[in-house]
């Protein structure tokens, strides 16, 4: 799918901008899987505004949602991130979505690998899927390279400006107080295009002004070069049990026979099948 040059400057970059990449069909069971997330959040999901605008996220939705699995085992996007990553095997750290609506704030700057149970590997990393068009100025904002400088703390997804819990490292920089001294990057999305990041890339989504709407799926998913870290209590997705299963430094993938991270790739011979919420309460599994 990809050159052996695209898969370098992503790579190098920590980013990849892939036109087209998902065609009306995909689109469509991603439009679906969206709503029925909307309509039925989990425990884990938030309204981080109600107010001017809207903005709701939530996560970890696949087992309960058949058109995410049916994206996940058959669309190219998993084969796409396989070939990011150089993966022979690939599993689901999580799906999240996220709507916004109206004057919806900004999606503060961050990184998502100190709130991840993995120590830094170039075997992770996440699809961001817009299904509505939108201009640059809304979209996903990245900063190219960043993700080989420092991680730093990771901040309050509710209150961006603040720090939420301490992995040891120095706090996000203030890159809304001095855009200019950095550089920026968006793009213009129609629905089918997806950007793909390394976790450690400092990014942040862009407000939104009156009469827009923005569904946003993004995928994360790793390979079996990533390793189990543990983070403190706050860290998001949690995956309750999993200290018991395996230890700190061993691969993630190692429990994923244990309840914990469903396979993608080699898509699997049993296919999980749409759960009923109410099994998924304990023990779950994404
Ligand atoms: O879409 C957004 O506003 C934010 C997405 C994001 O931060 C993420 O996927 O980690």
């Amino acid at each position: 799918m990809f050159s052996s040059d695209q898969i370098e400057t992503y790579r190098a970059q920590g980013y990849m901008f892939a036109p087209k990449l998902l065609t009306a069909n995909w689109l469509r069971l991603l439009e679906t899987a969206f709503q029925k997330n909307l309509d039925n959040p989990s425990p884990w999901a938030g309204e981080y505004q109600r107010k001017g605008g809207r903005f709701f996220t939530d996560n970890s939705n696949f087992s309960v949602i058949q058109e995410m699995q049916d994206v996940l085992y058959d669309s190219p996007i998993v084969d796409a991130m396989a070939e990011l990553m150089e993966a022979d095997r690939v599993w689901l750290y999580y799906d999240q979505i996220f709507f916004k609506e109206g004057e919806a704030v900004r999606t503060g700057w961050h990184q998502d690998i100190p709130y991840y149970v993995m120590d830094y590997t170039d075997q992770v990393t996440g699809a961001w899927i817009s299904l509505d068009p939108l201009p640059a100025n809304m979209a996903l904002e990245v900063v190219p390279r960043s993700h080989r400088g420092p991680m730093y703390n990771p901040v309050n997804p509710k209150k961006p400006t603040e720090g939420f819990f301490d992995v040891g490292n120095p706090p996000v920089p203030d890159i809304e107080a001095d855009r200019g001294d950095w550089e920026i990057v968006s793009f213009e999305t129609d629905p089918g295009d997806v950007l793909f990041i390394h976790p450690q890339l400092l990014h942040g989504g862009a407000p939104m002004v009156n009469g827009q709407q923005r569904r946003t799926v993004t995928l994360n998913v790793f390979g079996p070069e990533a390793r189990f870290c543990p983070r403190p209590e706050g860290h998001a997705p949690t995956f309750p049990g999993l200290e018991e299963v395996i230890e700190a430094g061993e691969p993630l993938w190692h429990a994923a026979d244990k309840g914990f991270f469903h396979q993608l790739r080699p898509v699997p011979e049993q296919r999980l099948g749409a759960r009923d919420r109410h099994d998924m309460m304990h023990g779950r599994a994404a």
